[in-house]
């Protein structure tokens, strides 16, 4: 639910419009404070060690966004003129503002994405530089669990071994951007850590489908994790009393992520209604996980931007990606209920 003008909406343009539960609340207003610079919040102190735990690394450490997160990560493992190897759909490459060129002089390889979220283990490995004083020098392999411009696509854990068994062949490291990890997790049954096993490092989002209100946990091991500090702090990002928003990605870890298996099945049934109406196309469906895109037809005589307008005037936002795709993120907010008025309003757009 949004709320804009007195006016309320059933908000499906991402799960970044989450509110906070009221436990969350509570706890913020509750929480042990101290100054994070100086690693006294024993709030921050308490998230960061869970958050190590549940991945499975050595540390961990607090950033504002996922952005940041993987801006710190690449940053901590990448040296000025050192290449990443990523997806050409990849957030970091897409959405993240060129933080990485802009920022850190860190050189994108870009590869095709599959329709999986993959990249394709040949594709990977001819794009590491030969050592020539031409080249960059490949450094980093990144990769995105769920895949958010691959429809929400997860990739699994075979994938992610092989992927980190090449990297470690090639003394390449491996970045896993999780901002949606624990979607991945739940949609298949494995734990986020054996997602993330075979990556050096992993950043996950506790303000999407989480609930928190702000921030993400990068995650690798001490070594790393001291660098990527240090990034942080470069970049602005070191936040002092920072157990009030922390306090709530606490209870996002404990309560929130096993809840995730209900939004994947309200997806699943949005997509079912939507895939019923014609000249709209579910791209994926049954979806992967929270996520639905929509292919609009040229039948329609509409463009997704016009169909996003007229479903706003029905009381339901929704993602425009591009001339005719559209975005539909499900999460915590959004309740059984109002998955029919989705679909309602979907045919009554078309229609009028
Ligand atoms: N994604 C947002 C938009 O930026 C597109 C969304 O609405 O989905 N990695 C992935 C895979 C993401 O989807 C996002 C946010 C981020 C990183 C960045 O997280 P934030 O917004 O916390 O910087």
């Amino acid at each position: 639910m949004n709320v804009e003008s007195g006016q309320t909406f059933i908000d499906l343009r991402s799960d970044t419009v989450t509110l906070p539960t009221l436990e969350m609340r509570t706890a913020m207003a509750q929480a042990e404070l101290g100054d994070d610079v100086y690693g006294e919040d024993p709030t921050v102190n308490e998230l960061e060690r869970i958050s190590a735990d549940i991945m499975r690394k050595e540390a961990a450490v607090f950033v504002p966004s996922g952005t940041m997160g993987n801006l710190a990560a690449i940053l901590a493992h990448c040296g000025r003129g050192d290449e990443v190897i990523l997806g050409d759909l990849s957030h970091t490459f897409l959405y993240e503002a060129g933080g990485i060129s802009a920022l850190g002089g860190v050189h994108p390889r870009t590869v095709p994405n599959q329709e999986d979220g993959t990249i394709a283990q040949d594709v990977i490995s001819g794009a590491v530089r030969d050592d020539n004083p031409h080249f960059p020098i490949t450094r980093l392999i990144c990769l995105e669990n769920t895949h958010n411009r691959c429809g929400g696509a997860v990739l699994t854990a075979e994938y992610m071994s092989s992927v980190g068994e090449f990297a470690k062949e090639k003394g390449l490291k491996l970045h896993l951007d999780g901002a949606r990890i624990f979607n991945a997790a739940v949609a298949q049954s494995v734990s986020a850590a054996e997602l993330a096993r075979p990556a050096d490092s992993v950043t996950f989002c506790l303000s999407k489908a989480l609930c928190a209100p702000v921030g993400s946990v990068l995650c690798g091991s001490e070594q790393f994790i001291s660098k990527a500090r240090r990034a942080r702090k470069q970049l602005g990002g070191g936040m002092r009393q920072a157990g009030v928003i922390a306090a709530a990605g606490i209870i996002a870890l404990q309560k929130m992520i096993d809840r995730l298996v209900e939004d994947h099945e309200k997806a699943r049934e949005l997509a079912l209604g939507l895939s019923q109406i014609e000249g709209i196309r579910v791209e994926k469906n049954p979806p992967p996980s929270n996520m639905i895109f929509l292919s609009i037809t040229n039948a329609l005589g509409l463009n997704a931007s016009q169909l996003a307008q007229k479903l706003k005037e029905n009381g339901v936002l929704v993602g425009v990606v591009d001339v005719n795709r559209l975005r539909l993120v499900m999460h915590y907010w959004i309740h059984n209920d109002e998955i029919s008025h989705v679909i309602g309003a979907v045919k009554k757009a078309i229609s009028g």
